[in-house]
């Protein structure tokens, strides 16, 4: 440890810490906004400034480190002029539509410049950067009038993802992100996973937002507008609603979808358990006949996409099962369409998702069970919660209600998917009851829990020696792939989501600003209440789950009949 004075308060804390974490320690804030820990650590904005003694000039806190002796101060007039100058220029150069911009009420350069007092913001008004919209890409839309050149777009995407498709383009007053050559984003190999919208402090980066068309299919007397929603979901809904971080708020969410006029509210959840009968079938089919190994998982579009672009080779790995999404959607627009005498053209399928990428996989090839698209439009769980405070439903105050039979009916299994490692737990479960033909002692596979990015465990099934890894984020993927190709490491199963954390931490969830994110391990929060959930349930195993076994019964026949590949499987471009 080191000891060092802050605000002429002494304080011992860990050498090697900077001074943003040491001040954090003495419970004295610093503002930042392009510092995101271990995304985006540039010390470039400037906000960060504090005074150092013996320094000669303001220090940036989140990159400089402490030293044994070392005095410290984050509140003088200086330092505090420093800061508020920096948002005035960045206001000189920002679009300020603060009244109706989505960010409103969640822009973290909105609220610094609240906290500080800015209260000039024309002072430096002058030349205008030219507004460049990019809206090309199926998910997503870039307006660089309301980008603060942070970075931290363009930190995760790099760093985290390897993808590296965004960057600062020209230089100066004309500095802006975007792609190489200008091509629109849609032209690059961006994968739609949506990290960059979820690190962007302002409005820069938003979702497309599709509530308008939702809110219109469910006035339309004609069509029957149903909806499903992601496990992740319902473990950061309530963040929107100033609930504490892993809330799970199921039942209050449920309600809310029903108050909004879905005809019935449904669960992607039913149709993850539904995935493991399909894909723990195709894993053991594969062990047992010499199919391609490792088999990987296919339910995260953000990875499906970057397989397809980066690992072309390895599409004949991917688990020919569609997503939970979208075997959801089959499964509606065909059993259920049947089941209740509805025209599947007259289905409006919505999903909520925690993703910005399922708003691309909707659009993919050989994803229409019925003909028509198996799910119409999906939503992230922001644009639930904006749909929520438009009609102006208490969200706190409403009762916890439950799902609609029979598409709303899961297992345990279905609910930790949502976290990384949770689809290899729940195919887990069911491979080695169906592998052993015994009930598990234990349904707790704890080693491939927790938010590392990249996860192995070996289980003896039935004297078999099975491998398995786990992997979230796309950079942690591509690190393991290499493995895989070179013979370094060998698996038979491999769980791969895009998202760091899995869908927990998805690009579509609600955004937590710096000051939380850099402190706080949200994706280990959200992930509890799904695993409490789980260990709560009594039912835990998909193939347990009395819904799905009567779909098989009355529809589909056996997991991997020429029925279920018909509907529930799909396609990958090379
Ligand atoms: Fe996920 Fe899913 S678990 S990708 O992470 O598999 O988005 O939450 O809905 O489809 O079920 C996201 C979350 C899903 C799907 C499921 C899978």
């Amino acid at each position: 440890n080191v000891t060092i004075k802050i605000n002429g308060v002494q304080i011992s804390v860990p050498a090697g810490s900077t001074i943003l974490e040491a001040a954090r320690m003495a419970h004295i804030k610093i503002p930042t906004l392009c510092f995101l820990k271990e995304i985006n650590e540039i010390g470039a904005c400037r906000m960060c400034v504090v005074e150092v003694k013996g320094a000669k000039s303001l220090v940036a806190a989140c990159v400089y480190p402490v030293s044994d002796g070392m005095e410290v101060w984050t509140n003088t007039q200086k330092v505090l002029d420093s800061r508020r100058k920096t948002l005035q220029l960045i206001l000189s150069t920002h679009r300020k539509e603060c009244l109706s911009c989505v960010r409103s009420g969640n822009c973290e350069l909105q609220q610094l410049c609240h906290e500080l007092k800015v209260d000039d913001e024309n002072k430096y008004a002058g030349e205008m950067q030219q507004s460049m919209v990019d809206d090309s890409a199926p998910h997503m839309i870039r307006d660089n009038s309301k980008c603060i050149l942070c970075r931290r777009c363009v930190g995760v995407c790099e760093n985290i993802q390897g993808i590296g498709v965004i960057g600062a383009n020209g230089r100066g007053f004309s500095t802006y992100i975007g792609q190489a050559f200008d091509m629109g984003l849609a032209q690059t190999s961006c994968v739609s996973c949506g990290q960059c919208i979820a690190v962007c402090p302002t409005g820069a980066l938003t979702e497309k937002d599709s509530t308008d068309q939702v809110f219109a299919a469910i006035a339309d007397p004609t069509k029957h507008v149903f909806v499903q929603t992601a496990p992740s979901v319902r473990a950061a809904l309530g963040e929107e609603f100033g609930m504490p971080i892993g809330t799970n708020v199921e039942g209050k969410m449920v309600a809310a979808l029903r108050r909004l006029g879905f005809e019935k509210v449904f669960d992607t959840d039913f149709a993850a358990d539904l995935t493991i009968m399909e894909e723990a079938h195709e894993f053991l089919d594969r062990v047992q006949n010499g199919g391609v190994l490792p088999l990987i998982t296919s339910c995260s579009p953000g990875w499906v996409k970057y397989c397809e672009h980066y690992f072309p080779d390895m599409t004949e790995n991917l688990s020919s099962c569609k997503s939970p999404q979208q075997m959801f959607g089959a499964t509606l627009k065909t059993y259920y369409a049947q089941k209740a005498g509805i025209d599947p053209k007259d289905i409006v399928s919505v999903s909520v998702m925690p993703c910005t990428a399922k708003k691309f996989e909707i659009g993919r090839d050989d994803q229409d069970a019925a003909g028509v698209a198996d799910v119409d439009i999906s939503l992230t769980t922001r644009e639930l919660a904006r749909m929520i405070k438009r009609v102006g439903l208490d969200f706190t105050e409403l009762p916890d209600e439950t799902f609609d039979d029979p598409l709303g009916e899961s297992s345990g299994a279905g609910v930790i998917f949502g976290a990384t490692g949770g689809v290899m737990e729940a195919a887990l479960r069911t491979a080695v009851e169906t592998l052993t033909g015994e009930s598990l002692a234990s349904l707790d596979f704890t080693e491939v829990r927790g938010t590392q990015g990249i996860k192995e465990a070996s289980y003896n099934v039935a004297g078999m020696e099975i491998k398995v890894a786990v992997v979230s984020g796309l950079g942690n993927a591509r690190t393991l792939l290499n493995k895989v190709k070179s013979g370094e490491a060998t698996y038979h199963f491999i769980e791969i989501m895009g998202c760091p954390g899995g869908c927990v931490n998805g690009g579509g969830q609600p955004q937590q600003p710096a000051s939380v994110r850099n402190f706080t391990d949200i994706r280990a929060l959200r992930a509890k209440a799904l695993y409490d959930q789980d260990a709560a349930m009594p039912i835990r195993k998909s193939h347990e789950n009395p819904s799905i076994q009567r779909l098989y019964k009355e529809f589909l026949g056996e997991p991997g009949s020429h029925k279920a590949h018909e509907i529930l499987h799909t396609t990958y471009v090379k």
